[in-house]
């Protein structure tokens, strides 16, 4: 049996981050990966120039073709761009049979913002209601939450008050806390779980959320439960980034090649 994943996400042309990332690592961890274009960003490892938000419409056009002929076992979302294409997603997203976990990316690594500021708003509350699982890092727990994240217990806090707007999972990555190991916080079915990794110091790796956020999904989309994707996910995420590859004359990305034994 072939399994299905989806991405809906923007295009990286340097291959670390966005749809690029996500279908490498949909095809590493044994899925067949389909995808939907959002936007397209003008980068490398070391500059960030454009991003291109595409119609909305030609987003939904996109994901009907590809929802009527290849049905995923699981999707996820990355950069959007904008209200409109945050609204053009969650219109079919209501009516998905399949998880969809939700990366609510918000500025690229260099900060510079992928998503309208006035569309956070709209992430949290139109595309929320439809997801399974939102995986946000600390600055956009902030966000999404309304509370300052700045460690574990502001994290646990945080994911109770996130999961409001209707998700049923969250999962907030605490790979930007300073100075303790990488603990991610999942709340699930009223439940707190910490996952642990060794810190690994690097300067921050492109791709790293999308990445892991993606092979989440690929998990998923085999039928998974949600905390053994997770940890699944996240001893692959600790590999990428231990066996990145020196590419690329700034922030080069993590191997999306890494095999899990
Ligand atoms: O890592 C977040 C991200 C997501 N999607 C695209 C990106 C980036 C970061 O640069 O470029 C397209």
């Amino acid at each position: 049996m072939t399994h299905v994943a989806l991405t809906i996400a923007g295009s990286d042309p340097s291959g670390g981050a966005g749809i690029q990332a996500d279908l490498k690592t949909f095809h590493q961890r044994g899925v067949y990966g389909t995808s939907v274009v959002t936007l397209v960003t003008v980068q490398n490892t070391r500059r960030l120039e454009t991003v291109q938000p595409l119609p909305a419409n030609l987003v939904q056009a996109q994901l009907d073709a590809v929802l009527e002929d290849i049905p995923p076992g699981a999707a996820k979302t990355g950069a959007l761009g904008n209200a409109a294409i945050i609204r053009a997603i969650a219109e079919r997203a209501k009516k998905f049979r399949f998880p969809l976990v939700v990366d609510p990316v918000m500025n690229s690594m260099h900060g510079i913002p992928l998503i309208a500021e006035e569309a956070r708003v709209d992430l949290a509350e139109v595309l929320l209601p439809f997801a399974f699982l939102v995986t946000p890092n600390l600055e956009e727990a902030s966000v999404l939450s309304g509370i300052e994240v700045k460690d574990v217990s502001s994290m646990e806090e945080a994911a109770r008050r996130i999961a409001r707007h209707g998700v049923q999972a969250v999962l907030v990555k605490g790979g930007h806390l300073p100075n303790v190991n990488a603990v991610d916080v999942l709340f699930w079915k009223g439940k707190i779980q910490r996952f642990k990794a060794r810190r690994i110091h690097t300067s921050q790796p492109h791709g790293t959320g999308c990445t892991f956020s993606a092979a989440i999904t690929a998990e998923l989309a085999k039928g998974c439960e949600l905390p053994e994707a997770v940890s699944t996910a996240k001893k692959f995420i600790s590999l990428a980034i231990e066996s990145r590859p020196s590419l690329g004359k700034g922030s080069g990305p993590v191997n999306h090649h890494a095999r899990l034994r």
